[in-house]
């Protein structure tokens, strides 16, 4: 298995709860690093853009706008498998139906406030982090 590397956003909810610290946990606890993280506040058009493969669903609205309610915070994250590990430690989409122990079951609130966001496969993974971090900010952050 190959080291990768994957994308995460605490998201609003999640911070305004201040469990930063308790999702961040479960990822360091699941085998993954965090190697950049910032704390930023969308813009609509950056949500929009960032979202932009659910344009056409029903809740994409309100999606936006809940990403633009707060500050989130915006990491990259690195690890054996970190992609596939990522998806597991958030646990399912709707936290009603996430296995006990993930980030969704214990800090979700329900399917559209989630508290995390992260990529689904490499080409979206390679995308979303180059959505947020520069090759040049990453390079200065490796140790
Ligand atoms: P994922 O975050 O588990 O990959 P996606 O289907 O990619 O789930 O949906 C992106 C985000 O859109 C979800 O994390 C959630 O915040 C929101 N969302 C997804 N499905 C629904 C829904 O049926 N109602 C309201 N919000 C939803
Ligand atoms: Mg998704």
């Amino acid at each position: 298995m190959a080291i990768e590397r994957t994308f995460s956003i605490i998201k609003p909810d999640a911070v305004k709860k201040n469990v930063i610290g308790g999702v961040t946990q479960k990822l360091e606890a699941g085998g993954l690093r965090v190697v950049a993280s910032r704390m930023v506040r969308l813009t609509e058009a950056q949500a929009k853009a960032f979202y932009a493969v659910h344009k056409e669903r029903p809740f994409y609205k309100d999606l936006v706008a809940f990403m633009t309610e707060g500050p989130v915070v915006v990491q990259v994250l690195e690890g054996e498998n970190a992609i596939l590990k990522n998806r597991e430690i958030m646990g399912a989409t709707n936290p009603e139906k996430a296995d006990a122990g993930t980030i969704r079951k214990e800090f979700g609130t329900n399917i559209e406030r989630n508290a995390v966001h992260g990529s689904d496969a490499p080409e979206t993974a390679a995308a979303e982090i180059a959505f947020f971090f520069s090759g040049a900010e990453l390079a200065t952050l490796e140790r």
